[in-house]
């Protein structure tokens, strides 16, 4: 399927920009063998990710406190009777997880190649390096620092073309007895929700637990345990151990279970999600088109990454949105990839509220209402496209 051209969906450009921004076909497609849903074409991840990298993990509570979770989760089950364990963290960001394992003392290493916000990390005394990751990375943290317990990932895994390498990267790294625990977007919600909104850039794969149990079985690794999650609108955790080392829980043969009844190994499934798709871009683009004839005004709120696939594949302009308002200061002032509409500072959201705004972090839905009551006081309504294109009552 062919979202058309598209441009990089964090790369909030001055107007000074705008005649050299870069658009590339964004196309995915489903592999019958593998089971991955991927990306066809894809920037370069150096045009993604750099020195002006514009997610900060940072930006939700929510995801800060699921983050202090996650560590938490991760020292009782794996690192209790460990003695001086070593953790390894790849796209740690501005240190939302690692921080916790720092605080505690534990021996930690973050792998995260944008430099501004590692750059945060490190003066909050989180180890980080600025790299890639990749297996000859591993290679060089093995020499350096000796092989780890536990690698660790958050919505990063299926951002990393070379994903065999990465993979093989894993078990370099890895102590005979080590785990990955990872998490990302997962194919199963993005299936239910029509959530297309997921496929961007930087997402070149959407992971399921029969795509990412194939990529590991070919290298005697194995999915050992799942756990749904939350966050995101809907991601999968996964734990990887070597083959035979730990015992496999229930909850990977019942979820296989669960994407077979959901479809996600044929490609009908697929078709009909290329419909659906099709049907939520007409009805939200005329659901603007509506409110904007009654002459009512339309804000977008939280200038998200899955917001650009939303605004390019469904032709939204300035015409429709006012603006963009977000808490990211290096976006605000910015426009938005494609479309051109101004990112403003959410403060000034409560001094002009538009008569509707469109959600686009419907994923931090609770953080977000909790915070925008007034605004539903004053007469305000949300637009949700998620998990159908409706004004929310
Ligand atoms: P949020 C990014 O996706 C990119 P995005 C990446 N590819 C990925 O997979 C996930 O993160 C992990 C704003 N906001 O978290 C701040 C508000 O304005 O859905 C940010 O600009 N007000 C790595 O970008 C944006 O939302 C708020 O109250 O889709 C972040 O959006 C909150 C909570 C956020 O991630
Ligand atoms: N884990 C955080 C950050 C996710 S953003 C969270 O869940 O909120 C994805 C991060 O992965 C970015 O900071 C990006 O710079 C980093 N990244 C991209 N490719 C990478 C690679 N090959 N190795 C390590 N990190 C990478």
């Amino acid at each position: 399927m062919s979202f058309g051209e598209m441009p990089i969906a964090n790369g909030f450009l001055e107007s000074s920009e705008f005649d050299r921004e870069h658009f590339y076909d964004m196309s995915v497609a489903f592999c019958e063998r593998c089971k991955m849903v991927q990306l066809i074409e894809q920037p370069q991840p150096e045009q993604m990710f750099n020195e002006t990298y514009a997610f900060f993990s940072g930006s939700s509570l929510f995801m800060a406190e699921h983050f202090e979770k996650f560590a938490g989760d991760v020292m009782a089950k794996f690192l209790r009777d460990v003695s001086d364990p070593f953790v390894v963290e790849i796209g740690s960001n501005d240190g939302i997880m690692l921080r916790h394992y720092a605080q505690k003392g534990i021996k930690h290493l973050g792998i995260e190649p944008s430099a501004n916000v590692a750059e945060i990390a490190r003066k909050q005394g989180i180890n980080t390096i600025v790299e890639f990751f990749n297996r000859s990375v591993a290679e060089d943290i093995v020499q350096g620092y000796g092989q780890a317990d536990v690698f660790l990932a958050a919505n990063v895994m299926c951002h990393i073309p070379y994903i065999n390498s990465i993979a093989e990267g894993i078990k370099v790294l890895l102590k005979p007895g080590g785990i990955a625990v990872f998490e990302d977007p997962y194919l199963g919600d993005v299936i239910r929700n029509t959530t297309y909104d997921q496929i961007y850039d930087e997402h070149t794969f959407l992971f399921s637990v029969h795509s990412v149990q194939y990529l590991f079985s070919q290298i005697d690794m194995e999915v050992i345990e799942v756990e749904p999650q939350d966050t995101h609108g809907g991601s999968m955790r996964y734990f990887i151990a070597a083959k035979g080392v730990r015992p496999i829980g229930e909850s990977v043969q019942m979820q296989l279970q669960v994407e077979r009844t959901l479809g996600l190994t044929s490609p009908e499934t697929f078709d009909c999600f290329r419909e659906k798709c099709e049907r939520y871009r007409v009805e939200l683009i005329n659901l603007l088109r509506a409110v904007k004839s009654q002459s009512k005004s339309i804000a977008g709120y939280a200038a998200t990454s899955k917001s650009t696939t939303i605004i390019n594949y469904c032709g939204i302009t300035t015409e429709h949105l006012d603006c963009i308002y977000d808490t990211t200061p290096i976006k605000i002032g910015r426009y938005s990839p494609g479309a051109h509409i101004p990112i403003v500072d959410h403060a000034e959201f409560r001094d002009n509220y538009p008569d509707f705004a469109l959600l686009f972090g419907y994923n931090h839905k609770s953080e977000i209402m909790a915070k925008e009551q007034d605004f539903i006081a004053n007469g305000g309504r949300w637009i949700t496209y998620v998990p159908q294109v409706r004004v929310l009552e």
